[in-house]
């Protein structure tokens, strides 16, 4: 249907006559995974046509992703940014179609936040602080240093600058943690893997790996395994996300804490949607509810666990 944006006199569309384009970052990981999967129910559900691209984590296949919604005059566009950067140009041509959009799950670095109605996710400073906080309580009886490997998401995504700076916040408040090694994994299992390969060869001291999601946490323990150590143990490992598999190697205690990150956005997206139609004006900024788990938590909460 045409575009019902600002500039438009019509009043809300029967939802039936709604069209949302969404631009997904890829399928990298098992959040992804559960991110596209509840989004896409939850516009099923509430029976508006979502037209669904995934980018292989590309920003330039974003924006011609995003510049095709605007072409086919979508009602709204909604899309969780790979990088924070980059997206001034694509934004004003949506502005100028009048189509409003709605960022998910990651952030752009706009200054101009008139280019997006509403900004749906998670604090991810805060998960790197919850993630600090515990490895502050973890080593805090370390009389020598702790060496940590840090497996960074994807270089230049908020969730990976936000980590690291939420984690590097914290853990400065013992100088016994010390990051030895940083290096980005892409938030892949695979990148996990080769990257923690690499960095026990150099770090052969390092005391724990905290990886930004669970999938790179999850490919540091075949390198540990592959190494000969046992992974939770003679290499502690702290990830993000939550996810069934994480959770499952928490529970089995190869991993020794998690911060969740809920990809469960799709019901609020849908919200901010009909609100848009409505006439409504969204919060700005709506950040999800999370948690975090220790082994016998994730052991507890693995049978209901949705994603
Ligand atoms: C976080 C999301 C991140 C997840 C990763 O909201 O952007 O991207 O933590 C995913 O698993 O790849």
């Amino acid at each position: 249907g045409c575009a019902n944006g600002a500039g438009e006199a019509s009043g809300p569309k029967p939802l039936d006559e709604l069209v949302v384009g969404f631009s997904q970052v890829g399928s990298e990981s098992g959040w992804r995974t559960a991110n596209t999967k509840d989004i896409q129910a939850a516009f099923e559900e509430a029976g508006i046509e979502l037209k669904f691209s995934d980018a292989q984590q590309k920003q330039e296949n974003q924006i011609k992703a995003i510049r095709s919604y605007i072409q086919q005059q979508v009602d709204v566009i909604a899309f969780s940014p790979v990088v924070e950067t980059g997206w001034d140009a694509v934004l004003n041509e949506a502005k100028a179609a009048g189509i409003p959009v709605v960022l998910t799950d990651r952030a752009v670095d706009s200054k101009d936040d008139s280019l997006y109605e509403s900004f749906l996710g998670s604090d991810f400073v805060v998960e790197g602080e919850k993630a600090g906080a515990w490895a502050l309580a973890e080593f805090a009886d370390a009389t020598e240093p702790v060496e940590i490997i840090q497996l960074e998401g994807t270089t230049g995504a908020a969730p990976a600058i936000d980590r690291a700076e939420g984690f590097a916040e914290v853990i400065a408040e013992n100088p016994n943690l010390q990051v030895v090694a940083s290096q980005t994994g892409d938030f892949t299992r695979a990148g996990g893997k080769q990257v923690t390969e690499a960095l026990l060869k150099s770090n052969p001291g390092v005391d724990l790996i905290y990886a930004h999601n669970d999938d790179m946490g999850l490919g540091a323990i075949e390198a540990i395994e592959a190494a000969g150590l046992v992974p939770g143990v003679d290499i502690k490992i702290l990830t993000i996300d939550a996810v069934k598999d994480g959770m499952q190697a928490l529970a089995d205690g190869k991993i020794n804490y998690i911060v969740e990150c809920s990809p469960l956005l799709g019901k609020q997206l849908v919200e901010i949607v009909e609100q848009i139609n409505a006439g409504e004006t969204p919060e700005k900024r709506i950040i999800t509810e999370e948690g975090e788990f220790n082994q016998e938590q994730a052991i507890e909460a693995l049978p209901d666990r949705q994603y």
